[in-house]
């Protein structure tokens, strides 16, 4: 091929990504270049799940899935209040970002073939692995899941929770009656009425929900895992860049957790002459331009939202209401033999 025409089979190239493009999310230059115009990140979080996305009485969101919202906000502007929340129910979400209503969605929603291949979404990683648990009345004396022959179960509609269950109960040749609710207080309320004799979900999402009940003590968590709920953002498919942004945003905030950078020591941790954290940082090399935000990108994250890690213990860890214990457990990072892993920054 001579010059001229690989230079023309290159622009042609170049003309049908830039078309692709926009055509895809429907914005010319896409969801970061619409997020950019609009001056805040639109997130789709739950309607109340403590520890994940939860509005106090002041109406300000917190939790893991909230600090991640804020975290592309701090990536993308400088600043981690520039974002919005939407709380959407289990089944309203996908629609929800699809349509254009959010610009991505970070509300414990489990990564499945399904929804990642044929809903016209992409999942930019994990930010919690969980699995699905049961809890019953205490009273029931009941110790294991197989005890549950003919059990009335309380459940969220559009959820793999439902999917699970029925697969559970089939597999072991034991009826049940499925109760499911749109709204999640709904189902609380019905178990903690007594409507069911078990309330199911991720295991992490039990822990929450169960401050709710108004006897939190008088329940018991059986010792089944019955699936694998890996939790993570979602974005719309065919949005490379913007998928890049959600994406590394996640890998920034895991990353400095492996480095030991944190919230406290970020300032110091400018000057330092470690390569790694100095790609992390921007004080070396253009990432952050790389993917169409600041140098800076990263260490706005950890400066103003804090590192994977502390994200963690400050919403779900072993000293919050939820007490979900992270070391030796598969949130741990995989230096300490879990499977919390990101690529490297380089
Ligand atoms: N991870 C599961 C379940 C997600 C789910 O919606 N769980 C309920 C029960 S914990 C919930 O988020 N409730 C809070 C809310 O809807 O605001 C999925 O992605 O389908």
């Amino acid at each position: 091929m001579n010059l001229r025409k690989a230079t023309g089979a290159l622009s042609a190239l170049a003309l049908t990504m830039t078309a692709s493009t926009a055509f895809a999310d429907g914005h010319e230059g896409g969801t970061l270049a619409s997020v950019t115009g609009n001056g805040a990140v639109q997130c789709g979080v739950s309607q109340g799940l403590p520890g994940f996305s939860n509005k106090d009485d002041a109406g300000n969101w917190t939790g893991i899935d909230v600090d991640l919202c804020r975290a592309v906000a701090a990536a993308v502007f400088g600043d981690a209040n520039a974002v919005r929340f939407t709380p959407l129910s289990a089944k309203e979400r996908f629609t929800a970002l699809s349509s254009g209503e959010v610009d991505m969605l970070s509300r414990n929603t489990t990564w499945t073939m399904t929804r990642d291949t044929q809903l016209g979404l992409n999942f930019a990683g994990v930010n919690y692995y969980d699995g699905q648990g049961m809890m019953v009345p205490t009273s029931l004396g009941v110790t294991n899941a197989m005890e549950l022959d003919g059990a009335s179960i309380c459940t969220n509609t559009g959820t793999t929770t439902e999917l699970n269950i029925t697969d559970f109960f089939r597999t072991n040749n034991m009826s049940f009656e499925l109760v499911a609710f749109e709204k999640a207080d709904e189902v609380v309320a019905a178990y903690d009425s007594g409507r069911c004799d078990v309330y199911t979900t991720d295991k992490s999402g039990i822990a929450a929900q169960r401050l709710k009940l108004s006897d939190p003590g008088a329940h018991t968590i059986l010792p089944e895992t019955i699936s694998k709920e890996p939790l993570g953002p979602v974005v719309r498919q065919g949005d490379d860049g913007w998928f890049n942004v959600v994406r590394w945003t996640l890998n920034c905030m895991i990353n400095a957790e492996e480095m030991g950078v944190t919230s406290s020591n970020v300032s110091d941790m400018m000057n330092s002459d470690n390569p790694g954290i100095k790609r992390l940082l921007g004080t070396e090399g253009t990432f952050g331009e790389n993917i169409g935000v600041s140098n800076g990108w990263c260490a706005n994250i950890i400066g103003q939202v804090g590192n994977y890690g502390e994200s963690y213990e400050a919403n779900v860890g072993a000293d919050t209401p939820l007490q979900l214990a992270r070391d030796g457990s598969v949130n741990a990072l995989w230096t300490e033999g879990g499977l919390m892993y990101a690529p490297p920054i380089r």
